[in-house]
C-alpha cells in the first residue's frame, strides 16, 4: 500500500499507519532466544564433530551428494518439494513421490508446505516490497533471518489474502502435513535424527543432538536463507539486469541448484530453476529427472531457448547465463 497516500488520508487511516509501523517493528523474543540457542548449539556441534563425534554421525547428518543422508534429504524436501512442486507447480508428481517429498520436507522444518508456499508466492509476486516476507531491500540481516525474528508487515497479510492457495488446500498430502505438523515435525526433524545414531552405532546422546540434529538443522536453514539474502545481492544478472536476484554459484552448490536466482525470478515456472540445469550444480534437477524417468514426475515445465534469448536481448546481458564461471560474489 502507498504509505504517503495514507498520511494525506483521514485520521483513521493515519492511526492505521502508526499501528503498522509499531506492529512491523515488534520483535518476537521467543524466536530470538530459540534461534540464538540453535546457533550456539550448532557451533558446539562443530566442536564435537572435530573432537568426540563418530564419523558415522557426521556423515549421517551432513554429507552432501549421498541421497540417504539428512542434510541432502531435508534439502530435497524444500527444493524439489515446497519450492519447485508446491509453490511453483513447475512439474506434477504422483502420490508416492509427493509422500516422499512431504516426509523429506517435514525433516527440514521450515514450516509446513502450505505456509512456506504462501510466503513464497508472495515473495515472487511482490518481490522486494513490504508485502515480500523477506524483502531484500531491508538489507542482508533482515532478508537472511531478521524477518523470522519480528511480526510480519501488515502488507503481507493484506496482499496474502489475494494469493490463490486452492491447489494446496485440495492436495490431501499437503493438508495431512498441515494438520499433523505439531506432531510430525518434532518427530522427523529432532527426535528420530537424534535417536538413530545412538541406537544404530552407539553414539552418545550429546554428540547425536549437537552434531546430527542441531548442526545439521542450523546449517540447512542458513543455506536456505542465503537464497533470500546473498542470491538477492551478489552475482550476475544475465536475464534481467533491473532486478536484484542474481546468479550465485556458491549458493547454487550449497542449495542443490537454487542459486540461479536471476533466472528463477524471470522464469519461476521452469522446473530446473536455471537455464541449463547442469546436474553438478543442480542436484534437485537430477532428482526430478530421475523420478520423471520412472514416471512419478511428469509435465515438467521449461522455457524454450528462443524465449530465453529474446528476454536476454530485452532486459539482460548476453553471454552470462548459468554457465558463468564467477563464484557469484
Ligand atoms: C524458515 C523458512 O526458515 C525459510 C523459508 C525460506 C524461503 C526461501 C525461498 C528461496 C527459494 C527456494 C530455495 C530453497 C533452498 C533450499 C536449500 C536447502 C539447503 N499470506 O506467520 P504468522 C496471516 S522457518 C496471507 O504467525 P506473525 C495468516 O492469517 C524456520 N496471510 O505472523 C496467519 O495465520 P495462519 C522454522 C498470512 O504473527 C497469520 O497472519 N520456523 C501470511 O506476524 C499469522 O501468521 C520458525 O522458526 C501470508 N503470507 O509472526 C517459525 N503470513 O498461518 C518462524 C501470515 O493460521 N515464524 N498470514 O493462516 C514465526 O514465528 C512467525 O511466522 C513470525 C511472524 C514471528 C515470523
Ligand atoms: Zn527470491
Ligand atoms: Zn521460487
Amino acid at each position: 500500500m502507498d504509505e504517503s497516500k495514507e498520511i494525506t488520508d483521514n485520521g483513521t487511516t493515519l492511526i492505521t499507519q502508526q499501528n503498522r509501523k509499531q506492529h512491523h517493528q515488534a520483535i518476537v523474543w521467543r524466536n530470538v532466544i530459540l534461534f540464538g540457542y540453535l546457533h550456539l548449539a550448532a557451533l558446539y556441534g562443530v566442536v564435537l564433530m572435530f573432537t568426540s563425534a563418530k564419523i558415522a554421525t557426521t556423515i549421517f547428518g551432513m554429507a552432501n551428494n549421498l541421497p540417504i543422508l539428512m542434510y541432502q534429504v531435508s534439502s530435497i524436501g524444500i527444493t524439489a518439494g515446497a519450492h519447485r512442486l508446491w509453490s511453483h507447480r513447475a512439474y506434477k508428481a504422483k502420490w508416492p513421490l509427493r509422500v516422499i517429498l512431504i516426509i523429506f520436507n517435514t525433516i527440514a522444518f521450515q514450516n509446513h508446505v502450505y505456509e512456506w508456499a504462501r510466503d513464497h508466492r508472495l515473495h515472487h509476486k511482490y518481490s522486494e516490497t513490504n508485502a515480500d516476507p523477506h524483502n531484500a531491500n531491508r538489507g542482508f540481516f533482515f532478508s537472511h533471518v531478521g524477518w523470522l525474528l519480528c511480526r510480519k508487515h501488515p502488507d503481507i497479510m493484506e496482499k496474502g489474502r489475494g494469493i490463490d492457495m486452492s491447489d494446496l488446500l485440495a492436495d490431501p498430502i499437503v493438508s495431512f502435513q498441515k494438520k499433523h505438523y505439531k506432531f510430525l515435525m518434532p518427530l522427523l526433524c529432532f527426535i528420530l535424527p537424534t535417536i538413530l545414531p545412538v541406537y544404530c552405532w552407539g553414539e552418545s546422546w550429546a554428540n547425536s543432538w549437537f552434531v546430527a540434529t542441531m548442526f545439521r538443522y542450523t546449517f540447512s536453514l542458513n543455506v536456505t536463507w542465503l537464497v533470500n539474502s546473498a542470491a538477492h545481492m551478489w552475482g550476475g544478472r544475465p536475464y534481467d539486469r533491473f532486478i536484484n536476484p542474481s546468479e550465485n554459484i556458491t549458493v547454487a552448490l550449497l542449495a542443490l541448484g537454487e542459486g540461479w536466482h536471476n533466472y528463477h525470478h524471470v522464469f519461476p515456472w521452469d522446473y530446473k530453476a536455471a537455464e541449463l540445469g547442469d546436474y553438478k550444480l543442480n542436484m534437485t534437477t537430477a532428482f526430478i529427472d530421475f523420478f520423471a524417468k520412472i514416471g512419478w514426475a511428469y509435465d515438467l515445465k521449461t522455457v524454450s531457448a528462443d524465449t530465453v534469448r529474446k528476454r536476454v536481448e530485452r532486459t539482460g546481458i548476453s553471454g552470462q547465463g548459468d554457465t558463468q564461471t564467477s563464484w557469484g560474489w
